[in-house]
């Protein structure tokens, strides 16, 4: 007994000992380190090209290069895995893999043809691969060979695009891998006073060409970065840094995501105290942040999302993948709008510069949705209500109206909301029905219901809620 009694209070002891030691070394997780390549600004942007990006909301990303030409197949065999990452997949050889480029020629690439088609989904800005992980240019560049210059195709085709997409109203942002598979001075890893060398030319070879970029395509309002998470990129925050400030030192306004940075300790997108670096968060590569996640409205941000579930650039075979529908879409386009972030969909155009008729439908589908009710998307934003499970609520910069985008509609056609306290509800009505208003019921003090008739379930359609407080 005696020696159960004392165990049970050594017990309670060492409980005891191990909450103090946790609550002694609290301070430390929130120490604050020194960071001198952390963010170029701690808050967020309120200048217009920023204020411009985050009333876009929606965006076509689209992923074209020399992968388009493969699509996915290798010598009798297809690789599931995504299509611009097939010399990986298959073990291809650069010098193979390079000389795709002689195969280039997309005769029919008509980008007037691709502007009209994301500006009827609803597209207002566009994000297009300059330079993917192979390295391939799709502009002329004076820094490399391996560039559409030096194809079959012998043109340049951003001009043409970036003409197009400004002509339809459509703002146009560059992807830029940093990565490289082609040049001879990237490395993944920087082991010896060699390599240290040669990625310094590599690091110089980056910054040419992102200013080349700049200088050709003036009209162009941010760099999407990727491809950097290797130990050679993350050792060089100040140079991430030193270049962020350099290029937005010669293109005002620019836009760039949070990918690009390290800090000096080597901590991408947040720096090591947390701060977000660059002007987006950008680490939401085909998913979504938590519904309830809502501490998120403090950045701006994105999310890029595929049609099937993980291809980029153009793959011949898309039956080996759930590929979304419109209204699968749809809802992840607003599910990011209700939590202030923007949605950039991808497609991968086909080699010969023709979009893939699967493509073409589910842009058509959704931009019918957005012709609609796009107004709940545009300039929209989180509306600080609790999430209800008929889905999604967004409210507009301007105005005390809320929007409510329904996906689920439940048995008793009944829409729970929950109210913050000292508001009421005006008026509901359906968005392309303003002239009827819809029942609403008082469940308790918190709790109202909107009532809705028979509505067809195969699209999504939007609620205006009109809120007032509540006289005192
Ligand atoms: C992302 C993060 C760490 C390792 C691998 C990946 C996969 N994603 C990519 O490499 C590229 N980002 C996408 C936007 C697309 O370009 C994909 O190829």
């Amino acid at each position: 007994m005696i020696f159960l009694k004392i165990s049970l209070r050594n017990i309670i002891y060492m409980i005891k000992a191990i909450i103090f030691q946790i609550i002694i070394s609290l301070p430390l997780f929130g120490q604050v380190i020194t960071v001198k390549y952390g963010p170029l600004l701690t808050e967020k942007r309120t200048d217009t090209a920023m204020e411009k990006w985050r009333t876009n909301r929606f965006g076509q990303f689209i992923h074209w290069g020399l992968y388009a030409i493969p699509g996915g197949e290798w010598e009798g065999k297809i690789y599931t895995g995504a299509a611009e990452w097939l010399p990986v997949w298959a073990a291809i050889p650069s010098a193979h893999w390079d000389s795709l480029q002689y195969d280039f020629n997309p005769s029919r690439f008509d980008p007037k043809k691709w502007a009209k088609m994301a500006k009827h989904m609803g597209a207002r800005y566009v994000t297009i691969t300059t330079k993917h992980h192979d390295g391939f240019c799709l502009w002329p560049s004076k820094f490399t060979e391996f560039d559409v210059e030096s194809t079959p195709y012998n043109n340049d085709l951003l001009r043409p695009f970036v003409d197009a997409y400004t002509e339809e109203g459509i703002d146009v942002y560059f992807y830029y891998s940093i990565l490289d598979w082609h040049h001879p001075n990237w490395r993944k890893e920087i082991k010896s006073d060699s390599d240290q060398f040669a990625f310094e030319q590599f690091k110089s070879f980056t910054k040419n060409q992102l200013e080349e970029l700049l200088k050709l395509y003036p009209e162009v309002k941010g760099f999407w970065f990727d491809g950097t998470w290797d130990q050679s990129w993350k050792l060089n925050g100040q140079f991430s840094y030193e270049l962020e400030n350099y290029l937005k030192k010669i293109h005002p306004g620019l836009i760039v995501n949070s990918r690009m940075r390290a800090d000096e300790h080597g901590s991408r997108h947040r720096d090591s105290n947390g701060r977000l670096m660059g002007d987006y968060e950008s680490g939401y590569e085909r998913r979504l942040p938590d519904t309830g996640d809502t501490a998120i409205i403090q950045v701006d941000w994105e999310s890029c999302m595929t049609i099937p579930e993980n291809q980029w650039g153009f793959h011949k075979d898309w039956t080996t993948s759930h590929v979304k529908s419109p209204n699968e879409l749809i809802e992840m386009l607003i599910h990011s709008v209700s939590l202030g972030g923007n949605f950039l969909l991808n497609f991968g155009p086909k080699a010969d510069g023709t979009i893939r008729r699967e493509e073409k439908r589910i842009a058509k589908e959704i931009g019918q949705w957005m012709e609609k009710y796009g107004e709940a998307v545009y300039n929209c934003g989180h509306a600080g209500l609790d999430k209800q499970d008929w889905g999604y609520y967004t409210k507009p910069k301007v105005g005390d109206n809320i929007y409510m985008t329904v996906f689920n509609i439940p048995i008793n056609k009944k829409l729970k909301i929950r109210l913050p306290k000292g508001e009421q509800i005006n008026k509901a009505y359906l968005l392309d029905r303003p002239n009827r208003s819809l029942e609403i019921q008082s469940y308790n003090k918190e709790i109202s219901l909107v009532q809705i008739k028979t509505r067809s379930t195969s699209h999504p359609f939007v609620i205006v809620l009109e809120l007032k407080r509540k006289e005192s």
